[in-house]
Order: C-alpha cells, then sequence, then structure tokens
C-alpha cells in the first residue's frame, strides 16, 4: 500500500507532518509522520477528520450559479467560464480593472496561493486587501523592537525553568507545543498562564493571573516596575543591546503595582508573584498568543510584554525568548508579499487600489475610484470570519457578480453568484512552510480531484485564456498543465534557495538559516541594531508613543467605555480551524454547537441558568445561543467561539466592529462590548 508524507496546510501553529495511505485512489487511513520534530506524535482530530471531509457528501464538486430563486445549480466548467469572462469583461471595459475585489483568506497555505495575485496583475490590476484578520499586530510589535520576527526552535522552550503562556491558548491552539511544555515542567520548570479566561492550558500551571481583557500592556509595566525596583535586570544586556532604556524606566516609574493592579484587576498580590518568578527564574521564555492583540491597543501590549525579556537578559539564550512567530519558511517572494501586510505601493507599476482587511465591510461600501462591481473570494470565509458581518454582507451583496472559490457552502459561498469547487490538501502537489516550526513540507498530489474539481491554478488558466491573455503569458506565473507542470514550477522556486523537490520528498526540511536559537548572534536589525524599547518608527509610522506605553481599548469595560457591560471573547476552539470543520460530523460529536460562557457572579445577576438561551447584543448586532456556566471566566467577560456560522445562528461577528489594531493593520475583534439576557 502506497504511503505518503504529506503536511496540514491549515493556518494552524502546528503544520503538522502526516503519513496517508492511499489504496485504490482512496485515502484510506492517516498517521503519524515522525520526520518532522515539531509534531512528531502526529496530526489531530483535525487532521483526521481529513477522510470525512475530502469525501464528504457535502463538498462542491461542480461549478454552481445561483438561481433567480436564490437557489443554485450545478453549470459546465465551459458556461462558467464564459460568464465569468463576460462579467469581469465587462467591469474591466466599463470601470476599471480596480472594480474587481480580489480578496484571499486563510484557508490554505502554499506557494501556489501565489499565482492568484499575478493572475490579476495580469488582469490589469484589481482591488485588493491589505492587513490581515490574524496576527500584523504581533508581527509589527516584534519588528519593531526586536527588528525581525526571528524565533527559537519549538523545542527550545522544553530547556526553559519560566515559561509565560501570554494570551495563548496552546493546549487547544498548538497542542504539540503543549509537549514541549511538559517536558520542562517535568524537569521542574514553571508554568504561567496569562488570560482572563481558564482554559485547559492551565492545567499544570503555578500560577494563573486573569486581567480584564485588553490591560495586558498596564500588567506588564507594573511587572517591569517591580524588576528595576528590586534590581532583578540585566544591566550588561540593557547597556549593550537595548537603545531607550532611561525613557523606558521612567515610565514604568509610573507604574506602581497598585497602580497596575487597578488598571489590570489583578490582584496587587499576584502581579508581585509573578515580577519574582521573572527576577528569580531563568531562562524565562514567554509564549505569546493572539489573545491580547485583538484590540485596539494591541500592538503597543506586545512591545510593552517583550520589554520584559531583555530587560531580564532572557534573550539569545537555550530555553529563552520571545516565541511569537517563526518566519524562517517565509523565503519564498510570493509567501512573504510585504503588500500583503501595507498599503499598496505598487513596485510593479501596475495600478492597486487596496482596502482594509479589519474594516472590508465599510471600506468596500466607501469605495469610490472606482465603485465595486465584481468579486472574487479564495480560501476565505469573510461572512463569517471578518469583522461587521453585517456590514460584509451589505458589501457583497451590493457587488452585481461574485464568484467564491471553495470546497463547501459557506457564509460567504452563498452570497455568490458563482461558486467554483476548490481542491483539498490531497489532490495538488505544493510546498508548505509554517510559522511556528521552520520546516518545508512537500504536500504532493496522492489522488485525483473528485467530480469536476480544479486546482485554481488550472481554473486562472482557462479564465485567462477566455479573458483574451496568450498561452505564453501565462506561462510567465502559472504552471504548465498537468502534475510535471506543477512540479516544474515548484522546482523553479526552490532552486534559488537551494533546495529540490526530491529532497523534499524524503521529509520535512529545516528551512535555510532556521536558528535553533534565535538572537544567539545579538543582531538586532532595527535602525540603531539594538533592542528598541523607544522606537522612532513606532510613532512616525504608526502615530503611537515611541515607548510601549499603555492606553486602554476604544471599547472596553476597562475604559468604562461603551454602552454595554459585558467584554465579548471570540476565541479559537480546539476542534475546528475557524470555520473550517465544523460541518464534520466527527467534529459535531465532540463539539454539538457554539454556546455562550459566562462566569456564575454574571448569570446570577441576570437570573441566567446553565442551559438558557440568551440573547447576546449590541448596537451593531444579535446572537442567539445557548448559555453555559463557566467557573473559570473573569466576571464583566464572556466567551463565545468563532467559527460557527449562519446553520448555528450566526456568525459572533455580528457583534464585532470593523476596527484596526494600533500597529500593522490587525483586527481589534475583542474590542467588543455586550449585554445578555434570557431570549
Ligand atoms: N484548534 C485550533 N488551533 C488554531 C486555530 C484554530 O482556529 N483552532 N487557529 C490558528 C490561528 S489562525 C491562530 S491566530 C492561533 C491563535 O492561537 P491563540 O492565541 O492561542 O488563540 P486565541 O483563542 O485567539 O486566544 C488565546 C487566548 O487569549 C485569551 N484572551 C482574550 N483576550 C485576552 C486579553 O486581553 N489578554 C490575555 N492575556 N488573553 C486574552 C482568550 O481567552 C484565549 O484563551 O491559533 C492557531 N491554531
Ligand atoms: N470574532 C473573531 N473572528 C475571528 C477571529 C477571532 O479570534 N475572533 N480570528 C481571526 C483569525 S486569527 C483568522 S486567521 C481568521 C480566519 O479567517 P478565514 O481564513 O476567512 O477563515 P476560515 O474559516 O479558515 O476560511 C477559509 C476558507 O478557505 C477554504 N479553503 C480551504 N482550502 C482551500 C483551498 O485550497 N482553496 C480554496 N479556494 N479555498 C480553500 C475553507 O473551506 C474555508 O471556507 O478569522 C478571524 N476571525
Ligand atoms: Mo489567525
Amino acid at each position: 500500500m502506497p504511503v505518503f508524507t504529506t503536511a496540514c496546510p491549515r493556518n494552524c501553529y502546528s503544520t503538522c507532518a502526516m503519513a496517508v495511505t492511499v489504496v485504490d485512489g482512496r485515502v484510506t487511513a492517516i498517521d503519524a509522520a515522525p520526520g518532522n520534530l515539531a509534531t512528531a506524535e502526529g496530526p489531530c482530530l483535525k487532521g483526521l477528520s481529513y477522510l470525512e471531509r475530502v469525501y464528504s457528501p457535502e463538498r462542491i464538486t461542480r461549478p454552481l450559479r445561483r438561481t433567480a430563486a436564490g437557489t443554485f445549480e450545478p453549470i459546465s466548467w465551459d458556461a462558467a467560464l464564459e460568464l465569468m469572462a463576460e462579467r469581469f469583461g465587462a467591469a474591466r471595459r466599463e470601470n476599471g480593472p480596480q472594480s474587481l475585489l480580489y480578496y484571499t483568506g486563510s484557508g490554505t497555505k502554499g506557494l501556489l496561493n501565489g499565482c492568484g495575485m499575478q493572475f490579476w496583475r495580469a488582469f490589469g490590476g484589481c482591488t485588493t486587501t491589505y492587513g490581515d484578520l490574524c496576527w500584523p499586530a504581533g508581527l509589527e510589535a516584534t519588528r519593531l523592537t526586536f527588528g525581525d520576527n526571528r524565533q527559537s526552535a519549538p523545542w527550545d522552550i522544553a530547556e526553559a525553568r519560566l515559561i509565560v503562556l501570554w494570551g495563548k491558548n496552546a493546549s487547544e491552539t498548538n497542542v504539540h507545543q503543549m509537549r514541549f511544555v511538559h517536558q520542562a515542567l517535568d524537569r521542574g520548570a514553571t508554568l504561567v498562564i496569562i488570560d482572563p479566561r481558564r482554559t485547559p492550558t492551565s492545567d499544570r500551571a503555578h500560577l494563573l493571573l486573569q486581567p480584564r481583557p485588553g490591560t495586558d500592556g498596564a500588567l506588564a509595566l507594573g511587572l517591569a516596575h517591580l524588576l528595576i525596583e528590586a534590581g532583578q535586570i540585566d544591566h550588561a544586556f540593557i547597556k549593550d543591546c537595548v537603545l531607550g532604556f532611561e525613557a523606558y524606566a521612567e515610565l514604568v516609574h509610573a507604574w506602581p503595582p497598585a497602580r497596575a493592579a487597578a488598571e489590570c484587576g489583578v490582584p496587587e498580590a499576584q502581579i508581585r508573584e509573578l515580577a519574582r518568578l521573572l527576577g528569580e527564574l531563568a531562562p524565562l521564555s514567554i509564549s505569546a498568543g493572539f489573545g491580547m492583540q485583538r484590540y485596539t491597543n494591541g500592538g503597543q501590549t506586545m512591545r510593552a510584554i517583550q520589554a520584559l525579556l531583555p530587560l531580564t537578559g532572557n534573550l539569545g539564550k537555550p530555553g529563552a525568548g520571545w516565541v511569537y512567530a517563526n518566519l524562517a519558511t517565509q523565503i519564498f517572494s510570493s509567501l512573504k508579499n510585504p503588500l500583503d501586510f501595507y498599503p499598496p505601493e505598487q513596485p510593479d507599476g501596475v495600478v492597486r487600489v487596496s482596502i482594509s482587511t479589519a474594516r472590508l465591510g465599510t471600506d468596500m461600501a466607501a469605495q469610490q475610484d472606482p465603485p465595486l462591481k465584481v468579486g472574487w473570494v479564495e480560501r476565505g470565509n469573510p461572512a463569517c470570519q471578518n469583522p461587521d458581518t453585517n456590514a460584509v454582507l451589505a458589501s457583497l451583496r451590493a457587488l452585481d457578480f461574485l464568484v467564491v472559490v471553495d470546497e463547501r457552502l459557506t457564509d460567504t459561498a452563498r452570497e455568490a453568484h458563482l461558486i467554483l469547487p476548490s481542491k483539498s490538501l490531497f489532490e495538488q502537489t505544493d510546498v508548505i512552510g509554517a510559522y511556528w516550526h521552520a520546516y518545508l513540507q512537500l504536500r504532493p498530489k496522492v489522488i485525483e480531484p473528485p467530480g469536476e474539481v480544479r486546482p485554481e491554478t488550472n481554473i486562472y488558466r482557462a479564465l485567462g485564456l477566455r479573458l483574451g491573455m496568450s498561452e505564453a503569458e501565462l506561462d510567465g506565473f502559472l504552471p504548465r498543465p498537468g502534475d510535471a507542470g506543477v512540479e516544474s514550477w515548484l522546482e523553479a522556486k526552490l532552486q534559488p534557495i537551494g533546495l529540490s523537490l526530491a529532497q523534499l520528498r524524503e521529509g520535512p526540511v529545516l528551512a535555510p538559516g532556521s536558528e535553533p536559537v534565535a538572537f544567539a548572534d545579538r543582531r538586532f536589525s532595527t535602525p540603531s541594531g539594538k533592542v528598541e524599547f523607544f522606537s522612532v518608527e513606532a510613532a512616525r509610522r504608526w502615530g503611537v508613543s515611541p515607548l510601549p506605553d499603555y492606553t486602554p481599548p476604544l471599547e472596553s469595560a476597562a475604559a468604562g467605555v461603551g454602552r454595554y457591560p459585558l467584554q465579548l471573547l471570540t476565541p479559537n476552539t480546539k476542534n475546528s480551524i475557524h470555520s473550517q470543520f465544523l460541518p464534520l460530523q466527527q467534529i459535531r460529536q465532540l463539539m454539538p454547537g457554539p454556546s455562550l460562557e459566562m462566569g456564575p457572579e454574571d448569570a446570577l445577576a441576570r437570573g441566567l441558568k446553565p442551559g438558557d438561551r440568551v440573547r447576546v447584543f449590541n448596537d451593531r448586532g444579535s446572537l442567539e445561543l445557548p448559555l453555559r456556566l463557566h467557573f473559570g471566566m473573569r466576571p464583566g467577560s464572556v466567551s463565545a467561539c468563532n467559527g460557527f456560522g449562519a446553520e448555528d445562528g450566526g456568525s459572533v461577528n455580528l457583534l464585532s466592529l470593523g476596527r484596526e489594531t494600533d500597529l500593522g493593520h490587525g483586527a481589534g475583534f475583542h474590542d467588543n462590548l455586550v449585554e445578555v439576557e434570557r431570549v
């Protein structure tokens, strides 16, 4: 029986290697593949559920066109291509190519994803999006502080004596990291969790701090105050490697523990206890998640947390450092496209209009020059995952013609005039990077696509020909038709970095330049060449304080700003990647549906009981959910996982506002106040 090594391409830290067995052209088993040392114990339940996902009767396997009655009917590829060529061609003629929105989400990793943008460039340009729903606040904070997003190998955290998982729910979102955390704990390390919500990640924690949402910056400044006061700082490292220590020390001087405690709602004794641990235990690794970045102050919060590491000399040593994003595998220009993060600079001369991902709905509606008429959505589910669902839906519905490429009928696909079926991870060869470990992995084609499914690259070629592009022009950026064409396209990408498909076929390969211990060289590619506590660039580019100063989030119970009393957290959940996987029966057995989690005090104050159906609402929208009591929830906060959509009563983003983070054009999902009442 042939067994192939492949990699899970979902937007997840782990990016597991997997062994898939194929019998008679069908995947029959999925198992661990040991070559990836970060994920050696094998894929999670989601990975195993590909057996169901790929062969699900719900999967879309033919082009579908919306009927006058609003249902979908199959049409031939020929008719679909004709329709697209006609509608896109007309939009380009009448309003210019920028009247087309090209939107991509994070549905799959792969080098071939880059073909889409190149296609729309050849089309004459388009409107696209800048920023990201996910991690840019932290990426930009890290770049400003340390110069680059470098990170030690995943297993290095096992060497730490103190681990702080800050706003990260690793036991659900990065299960493979917990193996290394447990190794450290077994050797006597201390674990601290900082999260307003108690999660399974804190099961073995020595200390759980539950700050008021969005106030972690104040907590970090309070900790620095105590460390400096106690003299538990690394003077030599600061002198050699830090810019702006004096100004920073002055800032944190104004944050005695009583003030920090009052702001972040953590007892002063706990702040002192954590400061003591930070002062006494080394090496220290801080693994920062995304929780505290999903606020309007998220970038500055990340800078304040980062400063604790150089302050205590915990950088560039085994077991020490900033574990946030490992960009070692982002060595291909098509993966590391700075235009994805910043507004257009158009180095290629093609006119490109760009709107904010976080404000997708309102920016689409506001665009005038030219107004948006047609759209193409690929690898994303913005009607469920972007803030302000109502605004996104209104803007998608205002388009004359929308194409969505997806494997199932998502909330976004339901808005399409034409749905095109997309490949699964087993149906086209590609090369996959990662963001927690540094392995490049081959994701080989192991089965033929079912029905009439065609990979995006084939769709683009066929559409390009209909739009009058020549084969030669398309050959400039697309693989030649057929499996051999894809392989030679990938080979050409690998060759400049000294790799080949043959090497990747043998198993996961560490990206050239990946480092076991980040910053061991003490090279910081900031303007000053030092770790910057004081960043002129932060002030110039983003209009924030050059220091990691604290300001409360815009809409928060912490700041007493907003008409509603409860902060709504909408975190990720173990058995899904955002809106993917949730429809599968295997997943539903463990996670029957969404719920609102609330602490007992808040429930009692509203006369609510477990199991009650409640309405969660604010001025932007409302959502009905069953109530679950969560005894580990910080009072004043409630939580509902993101990912569920219209079939489960609606997305949590019916309640969120499209609002960017202070750094990096991220999305402030949790800057979101609500009230809850019984239905
Ligand atoms: N199973 C699973 N794994 C995933 C994903 C998934 O959807 N499912 N998604 C992947 C992706 S794209 C991402 S971005 C990552 C996200 O990975 P994580 O950052 O671990 O996940 P989140 O659930 O966004 O947030 C983590 C925690 O932050 C807490 N939090 C919320 N607000 C605050 C705050 O103000 N301060 C602090 N300290 N904590 C706060 C939440 O309660 C939550 O428990 O996970 C990746 N891995
Ligand atoms: N309220 C709230 N909202 C959030 C978050 C939050 O914490 N709170 N988290 C945010 C974060 S961190 C992220 S990363 C985003 C994720 O936002 P998205 O990336 O939009 O979310 P997904 O649900 O993963 O949707 C991806 C879609 O791509 C499709 N897909 C998968 N593979 C392929 C393929 O090969 N080709 C094509 N054409 N399609 C494919 C999937 O079927 C799925 O429908 O959500 C964000 N939304
Ligand atoms: Mo994300």
